[in-house]
Parts: structure tokens; sequence; C-alpha cells
């Protein structure tokens, strides 16, 4: 950790009724000796008159909590200054600090940092504070709050001390005669590795629907130059949002815009209309049509049925059992025929028609996929990365012919895959082991 008493505002940049300074550090309670007082009660607010030490002058009447260690937000010496929230106020209290002996501007994410190294919280506690943080719609915020108040964290947790364990019987033997091994042994670990195999394969296997929660389920408009992609894409972000015209080939560019469905964040692409063209910046903007298309978690067609066909092949291609269809212009009135499987609705981006409907269907299908579940998802690739690895020593512990005749070989493989599970909670600590051997072996003799 980095030394220091470190201070910043907690709150938001700019006016406003109240701002916080957070204070952390073994020095913190120095200020106190400053305004000529005692530490206040812990977690009460205490009024207290801030005087700037140097120039004795007045910066505000403040309100002061006092969080002495190690119950703070970050396990040190806390003390919090919620001040009027102007700017000189602001700016004044934070020169004051500045000129503390010991004091520093902390770094960002280091209240957090700090909560960390002191066994406040764990990795993913950590993560889902800063998800919170960054929350705009309901479901963020309940997976975030969620995350932060442990769910992930003990989960992953849970399956590392299993996988101890297991390690820590098979260490034993390794000192053990072959007839003072318990039997049934070798098949109580191996039922708890393939157990927990499987329960690592189901939580990665959740259609990233954390990581979308976390991020935003990708909607991507695809269509023909013209069909009104733009215009639907304007419609459902209720803004000026892309270039409208009836110039076949205007949007080349990827635009994205921000929906929140249901509580749920979605990215909505608008695309460049799908066409052969001899034009480079067009048939770039086609890559990038079909490259969203490939990434995207569902997909609206816009057809214009005065055109024919309404959709060449290279689009029927693109759908798939979750796309909609959406038949843009129902305000001309053209008949459709030759219709995919696909669920189709009748629009008007021009008119607004429909586009309650489609966004009803759009809502339900998104929520259907990615609605928080019951068991906490995973919300990040370190998350994935980190059980891939464990599933991996995992597969290669399987391998083992005898744990018997290889308790090295096979305890060592359990240490790696316990080793990556560490890796998301930020434990990594031999004396886990030790503990496990300790406190928990009751084998035999
Ligand atoms: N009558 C009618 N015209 C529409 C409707 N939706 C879009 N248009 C018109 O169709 C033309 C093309 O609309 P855009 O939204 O730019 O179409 P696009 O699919 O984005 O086209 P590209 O960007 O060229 O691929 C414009 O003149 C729109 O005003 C509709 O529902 N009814
Ligand atoms: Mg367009």
């Amino acid at each position: 950790m980095k030394p220091g008493t470190i201070y910043a505002l907690a709150s938001g940049i700019g006016k406003a009724g109240v701002a916080v300074i957070r204070i952390s550090g073994d020095a913190s309670e120095s200020i106190f000796s400053i305004l000529n007082s005692k530490p206040p009660a812990p977690r009460v607010a205490t009024r207290f008159s801030l005087v700037d030490p140097q120039s004795q002058n007045l910066l505000d009447q403040a309100l002061v909590l006092w969080f002495p260690a190690p119950a703070s937000f970050t396990g040190e010496n806390v003390v919090e200054l919620h001040v009027h929230g102007g700017r000189a106020v602001v700016d004044g209290v934070m020169g004051a600090l500045s000129r503390m002996d010991g004091f520093r501007v902390a770094e960002p994410g280091e209240f957090t940092r700090r909560a960390f190294e002191n066994s406040k919280m764990d990795l993913t506690a950590a993560e889902g504070l800063a998800d919170l943080v960054d929350a705009e719609t309901t479901a963020q915020r309940d997976q975030a709050l969620r995350q932060m108040q442990g769910a992930l964290g003990d989960m992953y947790e849970d399956w590392r001390h299993r996988l101890l364990r297991a390690s820590a019987y098979l260490e034993t033997t390794i000192d053990f005669a072959e007839e003072d091994i318990p039997a049934g042994l070798e098949a109580d670990v191996r039922e708890l590795v393939q157990t927990l195999k499987l329960s690592i394969s189901d939580h990665l296997d959740t259609g990233h629907r954390g990581e979308r929660l976390r991020d935003g389920v990708r909607v991507v408009l695809l269509g023909r130059p013209n069909a009104g992609k733009s215009s639907l894409l304007n419609q459902l972000a209720q803004r000026d949002a892309a270039i409208v015209s009836e110039i076949a080939g205007t949007t080349r560019d990827v635009i994205e815009v921000h929906l929140d469905l249901a509580g749920i964040p979605v990215i909505l692409s608008d695309t460049a209309g799908i066409r052969d063209t001899s034009d480079d910046v067009e048939v770039e903007g086609v890559r990038r049509a079909f490259s969203k298309a490939d990434d995207a978690d569902f997909k609206i067609i816009v057809a214009d049925p005065s055109q024919s066909p309404l959709l060449p092949s290279e689009i029927l291609g693109l759908i798939d059992t979750q796309t909609l269809i959406a038949l843009n212009k129902s305000d001309l009135d053209v008949g459709v025929a030759n219709l995919p499987k696909a669920q189709s609705i009748h629009i008007s981006a021009l008119t607004g028609s429909g586009i309650s409907v489609l966004l009803d269907i759009l809502k339900s299908k998104v929520k259907e996929r990615f609605e928080l579940s019951k068991q906490p998802s995973l919300t990040r690739e370190r998350h994935r990365t980190a059980l891939q690895e464990c599933l991996s020593s995992l597969n290669r512990f399987e391998e083992i012919p005898s744990l018997i005749q290889s308790p090295e070989l096979a305890a060592e493989n359990l240490r790696t895959a316990c080793a990556a599970l560490g890796k998301i909670t930020g434990r990594v600590d031999v004396e886990d082991l030790l503990d496990v051997i300790f406190n928990d072996f009751c084998i035999g003799k």
C-alpha cells in the first residue's frame, strides 16, 4: 500500500448543496487537533467551524463524521467533511488539507484499494462498487449491489474452499502407507471435482447475461439502403441521432444510442444499408454492418415493402430465430409478399405507428434472455479467463489415472485450480492451504 493519509472530493464536481470530502489514513485524526477539538463520537454527525490553520480564515460550517479504524470504509482512520458544495468552499478546504503534514491527494480508486488491502472487501466486491457508481439502469444497479454485497465473491470462495479441502486431503496421503489411506477417498475427491466442474461450466454458459447487464445488450438495425433504419433509430431513441435522407446510402458509420428497456441497458446500433457498391466508404460501412450483425444479441431487419426484392439473400442470411423483421412505411400501404418465417411487425418510422408494439416485443425478448437471474452471473472477462484456467486445471486433474498413485500431481492440479479462483477474489494466500490442513484435517491416525 502506498503510504500517506489521502483525501479527495468524494461527491461530484460542480456546484451542489453539499460536497463530501473524504480523508483516510493514520493522520486523519490530526484534523481535530487543528480544530482545537477532541474527535467527536464515532459515526455521529457533528457540526464544526472549519478554520484554515494557516490564515485562520473561516472556510465553512461543516458536518464532520469520524470513523476510527478499523470500522470504516477503508479500514483506516477516516474523516468525512460534509461542506457546502460551492467551488470556493471546496477549493479552500482542499487547499488547507494539502498543507497538512502527511496528507496527499488520493489516486483514482485508492480508497477502495485500501479497503481491499485491509480485507474490507474482496476484488469482486470492489468491482461491484465500481459498477454501482456507473449503473444507469435498475438492472445494472441490482446486479452491482448484489456483487458488492458479496454474492459473486462468496460463490467463488465457496468453490475455492471445496477445492482446498480436496487438495488438503490428497496432500496428507503423500505420507501415508497405501493401506492407511481411507477407502473411498479417491472416489470422493473425484466426485467433488466433477460437481464443481459442472457448476463452473454452468456459470460460464449463461450467454454473457451478467456482462451484457453491465455493458449493455447489443441490438442492431440492418437492412437495404433507404429501408428506414435511421428513421427507426431516431424513433426508438426519441431524438435526432442519425441523419435521415431519401438518398440511398446515407448512413456509413455505425451510430449507437443507449436505451433503457425495462431496466436493462441496451446499445442500439444503426448501420449502413447493405448493398453491392463501388463506393469505398460505403463498402467499409457495409463491412461494419455485417460485423455488428455478428456481435449482436438481437437483430432487427428493417424492410421497405415497396423495394424489390424485399430482402436480398445476403440479408436473409442474417435472420435467426431471435430476429425481428420491421416492415416499415406501413403508412404507404404497400402489400407484402414472400415474408420470411421470422417474427414480423408492421411499423411506420415516419408516423410512429407500431413502434410501441415493436418496443414491447423487443423488451420482452431482452428481458427473457438477460433479466437478473437468481444465481449471480459472471460479469467480467477477467473472471471468465480465470474460470477457464481453473477448468483446464481440473480437466488435467481428471486425466490422472490414479490419485492415490500420484497424489503430488493431483494436488498440484487442484492447487493451480484454486489459485485461478483466488485470482478472481484476490485471495491467493498459501496460508489458506495451511489453515485447511490444520483446522479441517481429521483423517486416519
Ligand atoms: N413514408 C415513409 N417514409 C419513410 C418511413 N421511414 C423512413 N422513410 C423515408 O425513407 C427515406 C430513407 O430513410 P432512412 O431512415 O434514411 O433510411 P435508412 O435505411 O437509414 O437508409 P440508409 O442510411 O441509406 O441505409 C427517408 O426519406 C425517410 O423519410 C416511413 O415509415 N414512411
Ligand atoms: Mg441510415
